[in-house]
């Protein structure tokens, strides 16, 4: 067996796989230059075209775009009225801007556990989690997996919350027959650098109804009655007021000049990332130190394929989860972690009283999760090296006694035509 390069070996490839690296095509790079030519940069009509896609696009009524997707949670939370002394539920397997959101608007953040085969919020224990104070619910699509929203919706109904779906990880996401973004009351999409869809930075918030979408479209630019689109489009001048202290939230032309093109490419890049899945999950089912994602599409529910997550088994393997990412980064292989739940950090141990053992599912998989690069940016040898740098460190640091069981050679990935 090869030597591991952390242990002074040669690694699998020569130069670093970024973990989340966006593909920008020529499309979006012209778009951009047009804007930067243009004249107008802010936002104006290439974002405004870009929420008439994306409404489209997710089969919702109205689309507002933001500067991110955490801006698009905040906008939600204060259109569904959530303040102090409010509760907010959501599964602490997230990324912290989930829970940030709550208490930016002065609400108690309450965690839930998750299901471990899903790693959603696990729906029989959210009801536990009610109280006279709670207001909405924040569920997260995990990886891209839709959450059981039949299930979250009718709970919500009977204790009058309102559903703001934290959809971060899901713009191609179906749950049974609905397209993620048509369902709740609001949806929060992140179009962040490593997301399916990128604008570099930005979000887009879907909403259902019509007097909370005039609202949030006013708070996402100060709370004035006009933007400076049609304050100074053909016809001159139109003077604006405040109506209401709202946030400098908005997306620009720049960012959407990304996301018009991102938008239209985003069904093919699926079928690319749908195939990368696919190898991985071939080249890993028999390695016995770890655990494939086990969510697998059906007839009508949909996965967005953002994240792969490995599950490393620890009974099986002499090494930490730290100690397997960092041998993968030596041998030039980005990864990531997602999540380390949201109650083990710091502020929430000190200002929610949180700890661990509270929620043994999401720490268990915090604990041992890895995330390998999935991005349609990669090409065939990008995906064999992922597959050989995972059994290298998995044959090294196999536990005494357990019996190497995957192939040492690479499946053979071919990109989609
Ligand atoms: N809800 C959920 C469930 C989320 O996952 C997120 C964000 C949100 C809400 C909030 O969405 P936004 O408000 O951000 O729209 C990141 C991101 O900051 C965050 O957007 C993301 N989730 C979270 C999962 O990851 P980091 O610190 O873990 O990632 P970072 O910035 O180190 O970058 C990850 C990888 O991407 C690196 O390997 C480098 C690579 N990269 C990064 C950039 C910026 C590139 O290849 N190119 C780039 O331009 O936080």
């Amino acid at each position: 067996m090869h030597t591991l390069a952390i242990e002074g070996g040669r690694p699998v490839r020569p130069d670093f796989l970024v973990f989340g690296r966006p593909l920008i095509g020529e499309d979006e790079i012209d778009e951009v230059v047009d804007t930067l030519r243009s004249g107008w940069i802010g936002f104006g009509p290439k974002a405004i075209r870009f929420e008439e896609d994306f409404a489209a696009y997710t089969q919702a009524p109205y689309a507002l775009s933001v500067n991110s997707a955490t801006a698009a949670l905040h906008l939600a939370l204060i259109a569904a009225n959530v303040g102090p002394g409010d509760e907010v539920i959501t599964t602490t397997l997230t990324f912290c801007a989930t829970a940030n959101v709550i208490t930016h608007v002065g609400a108690r953040p309450v965690f839930v556990d998750v299901d471990e085969r899903t790693q959603n919020i696990d729906v029989s224990q959210l009801e536990h989690a009610i109280t006279p104070r709670t207001k909405a619910i924040i569920p997260v699509h995990m990886c891209g997996w839709p959450c059981d929203m039949d299930a979250i919706g009718e709970i919500a109904a009977r204790h009058g919350l309102t559903v703001i779906e934290d959809a971060a990880h899901a713009a191609e996401t179906w749950y049974r027959g609905k397209k993620v973004g048509s369902i709740s009351p609001f949806t929060a999409f992140s179009f962040y650098a490593t997301k399916n869809l990128t604008t570099s930075e930005g979000g887009m918030l879907t909403i259902t109804r019509e007097a909370a979408h005039a609202r949030l479209k006013s708070m996402r630019l100060h709370g004035l009655d006009k933007d400076a689109w049609k304050r100074y489009s053909p016809g001159g001048f139109l003077p604006y007021e405040t109506t209401e202290p709202g946030y400098k939230y908005n997306m620009t032309d720049l960012q959407a000049s990304l996301g018009l093109h991102q938008l239209a490419r985003l069904e093919r890049n699926l079928i690319t990332r749908q195939q990368i899945w696919a190898c991985y999950d071939t080249a890993f089912a028999n390695l016995d130190c770890v655990n494939t994602p086990a969510v697998h599409d059906t007839a009508d529910t949909r996965h967005a394929r953002h994240l792969y997550t490995l599950r490393l088994r620890p009974e099986a393997l002499a090494c930490s989860r730290n100690e397997f990412v960092q041998a993968l980064g030596a041998e030039n292989i980005g990864t990531g972690i997602h999540f380390i739940p949201v109650h083990l950090h710091r502020w929430y141990r000190e200002h929610v009283g949180t700890k661990r053992g509270d929620f043994p599912v999401a720490e268990a998989i915090g604990d041992t999760t890895v995330s390998l690069p999935l991005s349609a940016s990669m090409d065939e040898s990008d995906v064999n090296d992922v597959i050989t740098a995972v059994k290298k460190v998995a044959k090294r640091y196999l536990a005494a006694g357990t019996v190497f069981t995957g192939a040492e050679e690479p499946q053979t990935y071919k990109e989609a035509a």
